[in-house]
């Protein structure tokens, strides 16, 4: 009896040990749960004034670690190591994650800021009537360009790219749907395409794109155009409105072809450790007050009715940035084309990446 006793009182301390011990790591690691909220977001996305005041609000830590492509997100979030309580894919990564398995249901009595969405971007085909997602941003993928640099250049086509004369001038976006759909859209298919052969072909116009592709990049396509670096950009909508306020010669066109139409949304991960803070921040976003602040700093459209109401005229009243309806109709949303297209996408892209070399 004694010796079970000794036994017991050992395996209890042990527990104990360990569990002081999980707790520790989790707590430098900047994971201790209940107190903080891990945020997984594209690179300047978010004006960091509002998670100063989101924590003094909540008391809650907020812990924000960053990624350049929807591709990126989705491998760290299903490859688990991280738990991310928040994270905010775009459309078709959307649909994938939910069709994976990969996101929790969302509590709309705990978010209902949610009214102040306006209603073209609720209840859409990636996630019908909103379970898993709350809409962020919104906005396309298009050209940016420095007419002082480029006299004489218009950009109403996306085969204008291709132009001899840009030889080194061009930044792409680090993004496999992106560019391989502007090769699509500049050929006159889908930038959704399935047919193998139409894919090859766009490798192939890809490649003839290389001597004047400056470089492939992430957010420092910012710092590049602002400084002259680079004439020429391939961005999605927001980052050049950010970068024309500094920069107003800047232009940005969405070529007559067709282009993507994107939706960001905040979702949570299933290894989620802080659901009930999810929740909390999901609606302090959509604050109409919060919401026109994150818009005025950041750049991108924003789908927030009452937010839209209380951005200045000179945001709100750009064609470029909230294009009307005879626009968006002509743009296409990605879709989530499933696994093995995607992968055949990623693969084409890395191909066009290494001959870039
Ligand atoms: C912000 C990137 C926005 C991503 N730097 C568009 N889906």
């Amino acid at each position: 009896m004694k010796k079970l006793l000794t036994a017991f009182v050992a395996i209890t301390l042990a527990s104990v040990l360990l569990l002081v011990l999980i707790n520790r790591l989790n707590a430098a690691q900047g994971y201790s749960g209940k107190d903080t909220l891990t945020l997984y977001n594209w690179g300047d996305y978010i004006d960091m004034d509002l998670i100063d005041q989101f924590e003094e609000e909540t008391g809650i830590t907020v812990i924000l670690e960053t990624f350049d492509s929807n591709e990126a997100m989705f491998t760290k979030i299903q490859q688990g190591g991280t738990s991310y309580d928040i994270a905010i894919p775009s459309e078709y990564m959307i649909e994938k994650m939910i069709e994976e398995d990969l996101l929790i249901p969302l509590d709309h009595e705990k978010i209902p800021n949610l009214k102040y969405i306006d209603e073209r971007f609720l209840d859409l085909p990636f996630d019908p009537g909103n379970k898993y997602s709350v809409p962020y941003f919104w906005g396309t993928v298009g050209i940016l360009y420095n007419p002082e640099m480029l006299p004489g250049k218009t950009f109403e086509s996306w085969n204008d790219l291709w132009d001899p004369d840009l030889k080194n001038s061009i930044l792409l976006i680090d993004g496999a749907r992106e560019v391989m759909g502007m090769a699509l859209n500049s050929l006159g298919y889908s930038l959704n395409d399935t047919d193998p052969e139409h894919l090859q072909e766009a490798l192939a116009k890809l490649r003839k794109l290389t001597p004047n592709v400056r470089a492939i990049v992430g957010d420092e396509n910012k710092l590049l155009m602002l400084n002259n670096e680079a004439s020429i950009a391939l961005v999605w909508s927001g980052d050049a409105r950010d970068i024309m306020w500094d920069n107003e010669d800047l232009d940005y066109v969405v070529p007559k072809e067709g282009s993507n139409l994107w939706f960001d949304n905040m979702v949570i991960p299933k290894t989620a450790k802080n659901v009930e803070a999810a929740h909390q921040f999901i609606n302090f976003m959509l604050d109409p007050e919060i919401a026109a602040a994150n818009t005025e700093y950041v750049g991108y459209s924003t789908p927030n009715k009452a937010a839209f109401e209380l951005i200045s005229e000179e945001l709100s009243g750009d064609e470029r940035f909230y294009p009307p309806p005879e626009i968006t109709d002509r743009l296409e949303v990605y879709e989530n084309l499933g696994k093995e297209m995607l992968s055949l996408y990623n693969e084409l892209f890395l191909q066009f990446k290494m001959h870039k070399k």
